[in-house]
Order: structure tokens, then C-alpha cells, then sequence
């Protein structure tokens, strides 16, 4: 507890200390009392009773009805599927398999890009795991379930407080015989800078042990070069590498000839020559409109030899004619979302496919009614993370103009709102594009679409235009990230950063041109478990150590926040975010086959020191908890 006390405390982990840290802090030496695991779920649900969930607006639990789960055989007698060619053929030869295969395969990505893209993420591991081996039993067919990466890693330590490597090994476990993909940033992996070639090596071998089989590889620049340590990790590791190219642009628009067909095609060539063994083709904002999918999908299969997966949003509407273009022009793999999960943002829906194909030789081989049976489950579902709606309603084409990510436009919309632009929205979404053109035009999408986001807000709230940017930028301070993209810490922008604005931005540093990874010291892992097991006082594993190094304040926040409230995985969605009604019983399984029946009796005022005291029954037995109010 002490070290604890030391690496959490905010000067340490603010680097502002030295060595009369110790002596001249006396809270380093107050210890918490350590609390049974059902006095700290009673204290979660009592805090969350009474102070709501953190970011959302406080209100008392809505009535939801339960999500119908479907009626499934059981596991043993699931069909072999995906899973099963990759053991038996290898990732060569399921890429081989994947060609020759006359119907379009799908990738359902409910799990991972439909939430994060609709639900800012927020789909908890419990209600995935109830459904999982369901999904694996009524769609063997599919080619893969995306359902880790992206923003899911970094959103299940910091907002739900869960730990995502138990969401993946939980799921496998259920979903035996369907490939798992996932989203890897490349030297970005799961988190919004370079880290060390290390680390990402880390990454990769444990995460292919713990189950995933598919490596969606993307640098946020299309720097192949950036991508190579990651190509080759999931290599290593006899996993598939489907290096991805991010779809930027208009090859339809002459006079935005940056992003041409050639450009697809060099970029295609490079990855394959880099050992892909599929190629991705990430539309991450819904930019690719349907004659212009027919043209890239044609001409990259005549240039390549590898099979090709084609990611969308459906955020302009256009995502099924995209699809049924890209089809017609050969693409083997498409990404959709169950139908209550899909459409705008998200991808398109499944259901939606798999009817606008009927009559063709290329119709999927999924089973729709199956696809019914699982709607009925996320149609319940969804209604659980209302909260997290974007508010779009209707198809939104403006997605062409300002061209901003799926997974970030209501991102963007709540920063814009947390720093008082919510009535300035309309011009956020056109500085965006904006700064995208001062940049050079450069590819947008996680991490350089939050510098394009960054710089955009800055401007905006400190009412700046561009002019006044090379007028007055020697006296302006930009935002870290804008630095460090100028900087070439996320990598080489195709035909580079612009000069002149580089300049402004970095007064004076110098610019890299490698790969940040080769200037970057390896982790020493031996040294982190070390430290790492003193600090959490119990056994470290390479999970632990993989999420510290991503990001030291989130796993830091998340490990602190476990010992008081314990593991809330467990608790029903409804409670996780807003706690319990009066009179209310719950059952929580904390383990199997151990259940814990909770009945919130009664709250009482606040006292003079602002805390209240919260009754509940626990199996039966009166249990109290103290809460601070902290409204
Ligand atoms: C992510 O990196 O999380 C994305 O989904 C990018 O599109
Ligand atoms: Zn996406």
C-alpha cells in the first residue's frame, strides 16, 4: 500500500518530485482499511444510487425490458467455421480459401466499430458474453467477428472499468469456431502515439495467445513504413495480417488528385510486398461512394494478388450501394453490423446486404432469420447505452464535406460542447475540413484525425483563422499533438507536412524522418513487473504490463478504482450505470454458480459531513455503506 500510495500520488505521477518527496508527505503513510468484495459492490451501487455515473446526467434507473436472447443448441454442437481452416491451413492458406470462395464473406462487427462508432464504446463485456455463443452457433458463415481494438482497450479500463483482456479471453471461450479480428493501429496499437517496436511485439504475441486470429494493421498517415513492425509481428506470431489502407479523399473528384487510383495501387503493392496476407480497405469516414468503390475494388484486384476486405460507414446512406458495387467489381470480404446495431455511423446492416443481394450469385451464405434472432437481443441492448447516442437521426452527407471519422464525430460534437462550442458547431465541422486542407490534406483517422479534431477546437475557440495562423503563429502555442504530428512523431504524411506551417509549429526543432520506433528505448519488462508488483501488491501478469505501457494513468486510475468498488463487471448494465431504485432486488453472479441477491432498503439524508448512509440487504442480511454525496 505504501508504493501504491507513492506511484499514485498526483506530483509522482506528475514527475514533480524529488528526494524529499517521501519525507514531506505524510499522506504517503494513511492506508485504506482493505473491504470485502460485497461491501465494495455495495458501495459501487450506493455511489452510483446516489452520484450517478461519471459524464452522464443523473437520473434515477429507467424500467428497461430484459434483451431476448435467442434459443441456441449448445456449444458442442457448433459448426466448424473460419476458425477451424485457419488451424488446419494456416493464414496462407485461409487467404487462399477466402479467394476462392464464389459469395461475398462477411465481417460482423457488432462487437468492436458499431458500438464504438454509435455508443462511444460503450457496449460492457457482460452484455457481449451473453450473446456470444449464440452469435457463433446461428452465424458459422461468417468470415470473422470484429470485436477487440480500435477504442475498445483504452474505453474498457477508463470508462467501464473492465479489463479488455478478460473480454477477449471470455469471448473466445464461447466463440470457438469464427475468426476474431481485431483493430490494431500499428505502431499506435491500441493508444494514440508511436510506442516502442517492443511493445507492439508485446502486444501482438499476447494477444494472438489470448485468441485473436485477424490483425486489421492501419497507420493513421498510410505509412507503410509504420506499419512493417506490426506486419511482421502478427506474421511471427502465424496470425493473419490484413495491412489496411485508409481510404482518404475522392478518386472520383479530379481536382483533388492527391489520393488517386495510383496512389491505392502503390500503397497496395507496398503492403502486399510487406507480407499482407489480406488487404483492407478502411473507409473510415463513409468516403468511398459507390462508382468510385467499383473503380478502386477493380483496379486493386488486378494489382494485387490478395484477397480484399472492404471496411465502410454508413454515415451518408450510400453504404449498401458502395457494398454491391464493390461486389460486382469482386471484393471478397465486407464488414456490417447487425441490423439494430447498424446504419449510419456504424456499418451498414447485414440484414440490409444480404436482401439487396438477393438474386445474385454473390448473395452471402448467412442465415438471415438468424440475423432476426440476434436483432431481437441488441435491439434490448441498445436501449441500455441511450445515454451515449450521438444524436444523429438521419443520414448525414455532409460526411463529404467535412470528412470526419465514423467513431469521431460525436466525439468531437461532446468536446466541442465540454469547452462551450455547442452553439458553434456548424463552423467546427467546416474548420475541420479546413485545417485537413492547411495540413497538406492528410489522412484522418485515429490518432491523426484527433490532431485534425485538436487543432480544429483550438482555433475555433480562440476564434482564430487561418491567415491569422501564418500572420501570428510565432506567437501562438499549439496544441502537444499538432507538435508532435509536425514533428513526425506519428509518422511521414504522404508528400509530407507542409513546410511552412511546419515551421511556424515547431519554432525551431528539427523534424524526424525515421520511424519514431527506431529513436525509442525498448521497455524493460523485467524491470516493469518488478515495480509493477509492488505497486499493485499481487501477482503481475503481461496483460497488466502491456495496458501499464500503453498508458500508465488509465491502468494506474482503473487498478485504483478496483480496489475500492471491486470487480463491477458483473453487475446488469442498467446498475453499472445507475445504481439501484428504492425497494429494488437485484441478482449479481460474482462468480460461477455464486449469486448475491441485493435489495437496496433505503438512503438516508445527507449528514453534516455531506455523506449518507445507504441500506441495503445482501442475501437476506442488513448491510449498510457510507456514500458521499457529492452533488
Ligand atoms: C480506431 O482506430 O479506433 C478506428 O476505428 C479508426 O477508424
Ligand atoms: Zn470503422
Amino acid at each position: 500500500p505504501f508504493l501504491e500510495n507513492v506511484i499514485l500520488h498526483k506530483q509522482f505521477m506528475n514527475g514533480e518530485y524529488n528526494t524529499t518527496f517521501i519525507d514531506q508527505t505524510p499522506e504517503l503513510f494513511v492506508f485504506p482499511k482493505r473491504k470485502d468484495r460485497g461491501t465494495k459492490m455495495l458501495t459501487y451501487i450506493g455511489h452510483t444510487t446516489i452520484n450517478g455515473f461519471e459524464g452522464m446526467t443523473k437520473q434515477s434507473k429507467p424500467s428497461f425490458s430484459v434483451p431476448a436472447l435467442p434459443k441456441v443448441n449448445k456449444l458442442e454442437s457448433m459448426q466448424h467455421g473460419t476458425k477451424q481452416i485457419l488451424d488446419e491451413r494456416g493464414p496462407e492458406g485461409l487467404a487462399t480459401w477466402l479467394k476462392e470462395q464464389k459469395e461475398v464473406l462477411l465481417t460482423d462487427t457488432t462487437f468492436r466499430d458499431a458500438h464504438q462508432s454509435l455508443l462511444a464504446t460503450r457496449v460492457r463485456t457482460k452484455d457481449l458474453v451473453q450473446i456470444a455463443e449464440p452469435t457463433s452457433n446461428l452465424l458459422p458463415n461468417l468470415f470473422s467477428v470484429e470485436m477487440w481494438g480500435g477504442a475498445t482497450f483504452d474505453v474498457a479500463y477508463r470508462f467501464l472499468k473492465e479489463d479488455p483482456w478478460e473480454r477477449l479471453l471470455k469471448l473466445r471461450k464461447k466463440m470457438p469456431n469464427i475468426l476474431f479480428q481485431m483493430l490494431l493501429r500499428a505502431s499506435n496499437a491500441v493508444g494514440y502515439k508511436n510506442y516502442p517496436d517492443n511493445l507492439i511485439n508485446e502486444f501482438v504475441e499476447k494477444s494472438s495467445s489470448a485468441g485473436i486470429d485477424v490483425f486489421r494493421i492501419f497507420d493513421s498517415l498510410n505509412w507503410v513504413e509504420g506499419m512493417k513492425p506490426a506486419i511482421d509481428a502478427v506474421r511471427e506470431n502465424n496470425k493473419i495480417a490484413e495491412a489496411a489502407i485508409c481510404y482518404t479523399g475522392n478518386i472520383l473528384d479530379a481536382s483533388r488528385s492527391k489520393y488517386d487510383l495510383a496512389y491505392y495501387k502503390k500503397i497496395a503493392r507496398e503492403l502486399e510486398q510487406a507480407g499482407a496476407h489480406i488487404l483492407g480497405i478502411k473507409d473510415m469516414a463513409g468516403l468511398l461512394k459507390p462508382e468510385a468503390a467499383y473503380q478502386l475494388i477493380s483496379t486493386l484486384k488486378e494489382s494485387v494478388d490478395l484477397p480484399i476486405h472492404l471496411h465502410t460507414h454508413d454515415t451518408s446512406g450510400n453504404g449498401i450501394y458502395t457494398y454491391a458495387r464493390a461486389i460486382e467489381a469482386g471484393v471478397d470480404a465486407v464488414d456490417v453490423a447487425c441490423g439494430p446495431m447498424a446504419g449510419l455511423t456504424s456499418q451498414p446492416s447485414a440484414q440490409t446486404l444480404y436482401h439487396a443481394l438477393e438474386g445474385t450469385a454473390r448473395q452471402p451464405r448467412v442465415n438471415v432469420d438468424s440475423y432476426e434472432k440476434l436483432s431481437h437481443y441488441w435491439e434490448g441492448v441498445r436501449d441500455y447505452y441511450q445515454a451515449f447516442e450521438s444524436g444523429m437521426k438521419a443520414p448525414h452527407t455532409e460526411i463529404y464535406l467535412h470528412e470526419m471519422p465514423g467513431g469521431q464525430y460525436s466525439n468531437l460534437r461532446q468536446q466541442a460542447k465540454a469547452v462551450g462550442l455547442e452553439d458553434r458547431w456548424n463552423e467546427v465541422k467546416s474548420m475541420f475540413r479546413r485545417v485537413n486542407d492547411m495540413f497538406g490534406d492528410i489522412v484522418k483517422v485515429t490518432p491523426s484525425s484527433k490532431v485534425v479534431g485538436d487543432m480544429t477546437l483550438f482555433m475555433v475557440q480562440n476564434n482564430l483563422t487561418e491567415d491569422d495562423i501564418y500572420e501570428k503563429g510565432e506567437t501562438i502555442n499549439f496544441p502537444d499533438s499538432v507538435v508532435e504530428l509536425a514533428e513526425g512523431l506519428l509518422g511521414q504524411p504522404y508528400q509530407g507536412f507542409p513546410q511552412e506551417l511546419q515551421r511556424i509549429i515547431l519554432k525551431g526543432k528539427k523534424p524526424i524522418k525515421v520511424r519514431p520506433g527506431e529513436l525509442m528505448d525498448p521497455i524493460n519488462f523485467n524491470q516493469l513487473k518488478e515495480s509493477l508488483f509492488k505497486t499493485l501488491d499481487r501477482q503481475v501478469t503481461s496483460f497488466d504490463m502491456i495496458a501499464y505501457a500503453l498508458y500508465p494513468k488509465v491502468f494506474m486510475d482503473y487498478h485504483r478504482f478496483y480496489e475500492s468498488y471491486g470487480d463491477v463487471s458483473v453487475l446488469d448494465t442498467p446498475t453499472f450505470f445507475y445504481g439501484m431504485n428504492i425497494g429494488e432486488v437485484i441478482e449479481v453472479e460474482i462468480e460461477q454458480g455464486k449469486t448475491l441477491i441485493v435489495k437496496l432498503v433505503s438512503i438516508s439524508e445527507a449528514r453534516s459531513d455531506g455523506t449518507r448512509v445507504v441500506y441495503f440487504e445482501l442475501n437476506g442480511q442488513s448491510r449498510q455503506v457510507v456514500v458521499k454525496d457529492e452533488s
